[in-house]
């Protein structure tokens, strides 16, 4: 293709699941949209350099390191994408701002609130563009939600429901990954899903978390260890060589919210049959939105004045007048989970450019983990809850 728009060149950093998607995206993005610079995947950065090369091959890096600061001290690299487990973010992303490259973090944006806040000051006090992926922002049905949201279609915020429904931990000899040490990841279904409904819902309803009360549980305490390759799900080779658990399985809270609403989040990875039920559901004084990501091209909507008779309307997001979808396929065809990574790159590039503004920026993503922290430290003594008392 040519084209006339200056190239922007990507180092991306990771090689699993999200390094993937992220790779897709970054080669998707200016094929669909029209964007003010030429996204250019540079250089893939990996652990381990059989794995790194042959993912470069695979996926068309033309270069390729096992050294994150190779990419972050080149200046032939505009921006780094970090897909990495969270307990390398932070350093990453503060030597990348420091370089002054604009930087693209996976969520969650950190593993403790320390680092989060030290992350958001150095993106607030930079001259270059960082973004956190909470990729399901980039969601058609979702960015409607969030016009009708501002239009002021579902009035006063009383209601908010998010449950983040996966089950691909439900076998207790489903095999160990990096995503259940805490050491690496922070902590379970809390920071890995349930940060996205956190998010989502602050975003939608315009509102912060400003406390919450909270259970956790741990239901499965070792994992057989995987091989060689890191990534979900799968079948362990010997049951018996067992790692230990130190994340959460489960989190439940309820929480309120600083603008009067009413918050109930449930996150887990072991609710069989629920592949990637992300969920949430917003319920004001004069209508309702509400959404299940297991049918991502639709959102169901309720306006209590024209309404009322029918209950809500389902509305199916795939019109070129809908966020996103007009730039792909014609008359409804729908779309998937990747191309909310695909929407995410357009947004980030056109932040960089300056034709919109970041979201979520690194402070919303540590208002996040703000909560994260709370949630944490509410379920740590299960101390906030009352006992029913037992019959007598
Ligand atoms: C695994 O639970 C996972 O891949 C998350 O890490 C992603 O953020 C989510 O989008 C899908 O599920």
């Amino acid at each position: 293709m040519t084209t006339t728009t200056s190239p922007l060149r990507i180092a991306l950093i990771g090689t699993g699941f999200m390094g993937r998607i992220h790779t897709q995206a970054w080669r998707t993005a200016p094929r669909f949209f029209d964007l003010p610079l030429d996204p250019v995947p540079a250089l893939l950065v990996g652990r381990r350099a059989d794995a790194t090369a042959s993912f470069a091959d695979r996926q068309g890096w033309p270069e390729h390191s096992v050294d994150w600061r190779e990419a972050v001290e080149r200046d032939d690299i505009d921006v780094i994408d970090i897909c990495t487990p969270g307990d390398t973010h932070a350093e990453i992303a503060l030597a990348a701002l420091a370089a002054g490259k604009h930087v693209l973090c996976e969520k969650p944006l950190a593993n403790s609130v320390a680092e989060a806040e030290a992350m958001a000051d150095a993106a607030a006090h930079a001259s270059d563009i960082a973004m956190c992926g909470f990729s399901y922002r980039r969601t058609p049905a979702l960015a409607l939600a969030k016009e009708l949201i501002a239009d002021g279609r579902v009035g006063e915020i009383r209601h908010v429901r998010a449950q983040y429904l996966q089950d691909w931990l439900s076998d207790p000899d489903a095999p160990h990954t990096w995503r259940l040490d805490r050491d690496r990841a922070g902590s379970g279904a809390l920071g890995d899903i349930g940060a996205h409904s956190i998010d989502t819902a602050q975003w939608l309803a315009g509102q912060s978390i400003d406390a919450v009360s909270a259970v956790m549980r741990t239901f499965v305490t070792s994992r057989p260890r995987r091989g060689e390759v890191e990534g979900l799900g799968g079948v362990a080779a010997d049951p018996t060589d067992r790692l230990p658990v130190t994340v959460d399985d489960a989190a439940a809270f309820t929480a309120r919210f600083d603008g009067g609403a009413l918050g109930v989040f449930e996150a887990t990875r072991m609710s069989t049959g629920r592949r990637n039920a992300n969920r949430i559901e917003i319920a004001g004084d004069r209508g309702a939105i509400a959404f299940d990501f297991e049918r991502m091209n639709e959102l169901e909507v309720y306006d209590a004045a024209a309404d009322a008779a029918q209950g809500f309307r389902r509305v199916q997001v795939t019109e070129a007048r809908h966020p996103y979808a007009g730039a792909w396929w014609p008359v409804g065809h729908g779309l998937g989970y990747e191309h909310l990574f695909t929407h995410q790159a357009v947004d980030f590039v056109r932040a960089i450019a300056g034709e919109i503004p970041v979201s979520p920026t690194f402070a919303d993503a540590a208002q996040v983990q703000r909560v994260l922290a709370a949630v944490e430290q509410s379920a740590e003594h299960d101390s906030i809850l009352t006992p029913v008392a037992p019959a007598i």
